[in-house]
């Protein structure tokens, strides 16, 4: 715990450090990537990753996939969800042998094709037996039209049901962020805040810290914003950017609940307190969850990872 004196607690959240340290046991992670945008996810996150695209794509390389035909993506289609669950389809035997029981699974995937929106919520189906299941997906343009839209509220909307932490990033505001850019770029700015904190958590998750981030992100759509800071003011300028995410909805929407995660190119623990105290005196949640990470790339730099969940 990182104290905070003075602090009147309407204003001002409590700030909890996860639990972390060298001599916890860390939980076995899978990064798992469902559709074309999931697999492109995937491929940039460290640890054993496994791909699931539909025939014809290709995973990626030295890494296990799962290739399912057109005629089963059809089937996972038309199917409700508990038809699939009381069949015995071989390509579901498939699913089921290939996830395996990790106690953790990040899963990316895309709303809005076929494979993601109806494989991504299949899997996490699939894996009753994971202690944490965060799920990472975006939603597609407005201009992809109202079949993909509504094709990406079904998934997320079982998604919401089968994993205990949801994070969403519209693909939208990269129209406001990045108009310029053509769309492969885009995606690049997207990726880098979608994986951001998916990648500091499997760096410093200890088992021990799963049942808080559970307790305090759980049964919430949760929305991610990422800031950088160099110089004197390198914390506060970090947390501003953080703040600033256009994946945040406005401000007539309040979260509840918020995990910040610090990197830093070397320990430092009071560069950790101060991005904390900055965060908590601009967050109007109750409890700030806090943890940190060290990567050296980032050298004199501080990175700030921010979820925060809200009940729409
Ligand atoms: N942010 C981001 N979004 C993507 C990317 N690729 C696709 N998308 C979005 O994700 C949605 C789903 O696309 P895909 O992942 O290609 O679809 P799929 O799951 O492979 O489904 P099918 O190809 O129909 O079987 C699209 O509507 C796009 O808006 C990507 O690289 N980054
Ligand atoms: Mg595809």
């Amino acid at each position: 715990m990182i104290s905070e004196e003075g602090v009147t607690r309407s204003v001002r959240p409590d700030i909890v450090e996860l639990p972390s340290g060298p001599s916890l046991p860390r939980p076995g992670l899978l990064v798992v990537g469902v559709g074309g945008a999931g697999r492109h996810m995937a491929a940039q996150m460290p640890g054993e990753r496994l791909t699931i695209c539909q025939e014809g794509d290709t995973g990626i390389p030295g890494q296990r996939q799962v290739l399912l035909r057109k005629g089963e993506l059809a089937v996972a289609r038309t199917s409700s969800a508990t038809a699939l669950h009381v069949s015995d389809l071989p390509w579901k035997a498939r699913l089921v042998d290939a996830i395996g029981r990790p106690d953790v699974m990040l899963l990316f995937s895309g709303m809005g094709g076929e494979t993601g929106s109806c494989i991504a919520p299949l899997i996490a189906e699939l894996a009753p037996f994971t202690t944490l299941t965060f799920a990472s997906v975006c939603l597609p343009f407005s201009v992809e039209g109202p079949n993909r839209r509504s094709m990406a509220r079904e998934g997320l909307t079982r998604l919401r049901g089968a994993a205990h932490l949801v994070a969403v990033y519209a693909n939208d505001p990269l129209i406001r962020l990045a108009p310029n850019l053509p769309l492969a770029k885009a995606f690049k700015v997207m990726d880098q805040i979608m994986l951001a904190l998916p990648i500091d958590l499997s760096e410093c998750l200890t088992t021990e810290a799963i049942p808080m981030l559970k307790g305090e992100l759980g049964r919430r759509e949760l929305r991610a914003g990422i800031g950088y800071g160099m110089g004197l003011e390198k914390e506060r300028l970090a947390v501003e950017e953080a703040l600033t995410s256009p994946w945040f909805p406005s401000e007539e929407f309040q979260p509840d609940s918020a995990l910040m995660i610090v990197s830093q190119g070397r320990p430092d623990i009071g560069g950790l307190e101060d991005c904390a105290r900055e965060m908590a005196g601009r967050l109007p949640v109750r409890k700030l969850l806090v943890s940190s990470r060290t990567d050296p790339s980032l050298d004199r730099r501080v990175r700030v990872s921010l979820m925060l969940g809200y009940r729409f």
